[in-house]
């Protein structure tokens, strides 16, 4: 039976597509596009392992090519071929090529594990980035700050993450910042960068980071965002990001109440009240989020309805928006649409989004 060539060009034609598109344009989840020295390092050694790999491939391949078409079965030729039995030149050729080539491989691969497991300059700023099932908790201890989903960084400076777990194994992974280091439960792990300068200082750069160690059900729907501002505006941050949101309207002031009434203060913390759960990600900030519950919906009124009816009408774990989410409420648990407008209006006025 004839192969069915067309099928398999098919089928080929979308990946060939997404590998050259990745190459050639900036996507967000892109290795090639490094923005940081870690990032460019790992490419450049990527470079010489795909160079010397491609001479192997060929330096097999051309002779394996030539050998099958030179002694090929010819019509009426009954001829053995002359047997070889042990080659002294051959013998220490194939052994010494493999090992230079290898060589050329480990030389700049361990020199590259040394310096990526150097220690961090003293000035280094401390983040811990610690994986729940399924989002992100970023710790500042410098300064006392506890945030979710969304990691501040000041531009050009050298940041040190130590990666934990608070239940299963984890991953951190910024594609565009290269390295990718695994949240171990009970081990610190740790991975330093200087973080890539701003295109623009008045605005922010976002860079898209994602969990990659299968970790249940929402795996999938486990997005950070690594955030880079201008040293100044971090440095107003770290001065704003402890205050709690806003309360300047009756509507904001209900949803700070049923915040304390409605059992979301067990799971969640919001500095400066009364709310201190650990269970759910840290929501004194949440109103700056652009994205709701790790990248899984847009941070909008919307998405708030969405998320909070689906948390409160759908029997765990069968979510329709994130399936297993750990945000679960008793037997009888009620919102009304009024309550869901109301804790919107109070979460979203997060003081940080103003600076
Ligand atoms: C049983 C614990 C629990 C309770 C009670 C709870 N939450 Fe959550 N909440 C969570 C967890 C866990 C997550 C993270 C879900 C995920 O992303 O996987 C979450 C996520 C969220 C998010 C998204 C946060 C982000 O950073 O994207 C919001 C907003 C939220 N909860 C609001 C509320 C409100 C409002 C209430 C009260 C009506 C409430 N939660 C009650 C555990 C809880
Ligand atoms: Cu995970």
């Amino acid at each position: 039976m004839e192969f069915p060539k067309r099928w398999l060009k098919i089928l080929l034609a979308p990946l060939m597509f997404l590998s050259l598109t990745s190459c050639f344009e900036k996507l967000p989840m892109s290795t090639v596009h490094s923005v940081t020295e870690w990032g460019n390092d790992i490419n450049e050694l990527y470079l010489i392992t795909t160079i010397v790999v491609t001479f192997v491939f060929f330096m097999v391949s051309i002779p394996f090519c030539y050998a099958m078409w030179k002694f090929r079965e010819k019509e009426g030729d009954e001829t053995i071929p002359k047997q070889v039995k042990g080659n002294h030149v051959l013998e220490i050729l194939w052994t010494v090529i493999p090992v230079i080539l290898l060589i050329i491989i480990f030389i700049p691969t361990f020199k590259l594990i040394m310096k990526q497991y150097a220690e961090p300059p003293e000035d280094a700023l401390v983040i811990e980035a610690i994986g729940h099932q399924w989002w992100w908790e970023f710790r500042y201890p410098e300064y006392g700050i506890v945030t979710a989903n969304e990691m501040y960084v000041p531009e050009q400076r050298p940041v040190t993450i130590k990666l934990k777990s608070a239940d299963v194994i984890h991953s951190f992974w910024i594609p565009r910042w290269g390295g990718k280091v695994d949240n171990i439960p009970g081990e610190v792990n740790t991975i330093n960068y200087v973080t890539p300068a701003l295109e623009d200082p008045a605005k922010a750069d976002y860079y898209q980071g994602h969990c990659v160690e299968l970790c249940g059900l929402s795996h999938a729907r486990m997005r950070y965002e690594a955030v880079v501002l201008s040293a100044e505006r971090f440095e107003t941050w770290t001065k704003v990001a402890k205050s709690p949101p806003k309360v300047t309207t009756a509507l904001q002031k209900k949803g700070q109440e049923l915040f304390m009434s409605k059992t979301c203060f067990t799971c969640h913390a919001i500095e400066g009240t009364a709310a201190k759960g650990l269970i759910g990600p840290d929501l004194t900030n949440f109103g700056d989020r652009r994205t709701l519950a790790a990248g899984t919906l847009p941070n909008d009124a919307e998405g708030m309805h969405t998320w909070l009816r689906d948390s409160v009408d759908a029997k765990p774990p069968y979510q329709n928006v994130k399936p297993g989410s750990l945000m679960v409420f008793g037997e009888g648990f009620e919102l009304t649409e009024e309550d869901i407008k109301a804790l919107t209006a109070y979460l979203h006025n997060s003081t940080a989004k103003t600076f």
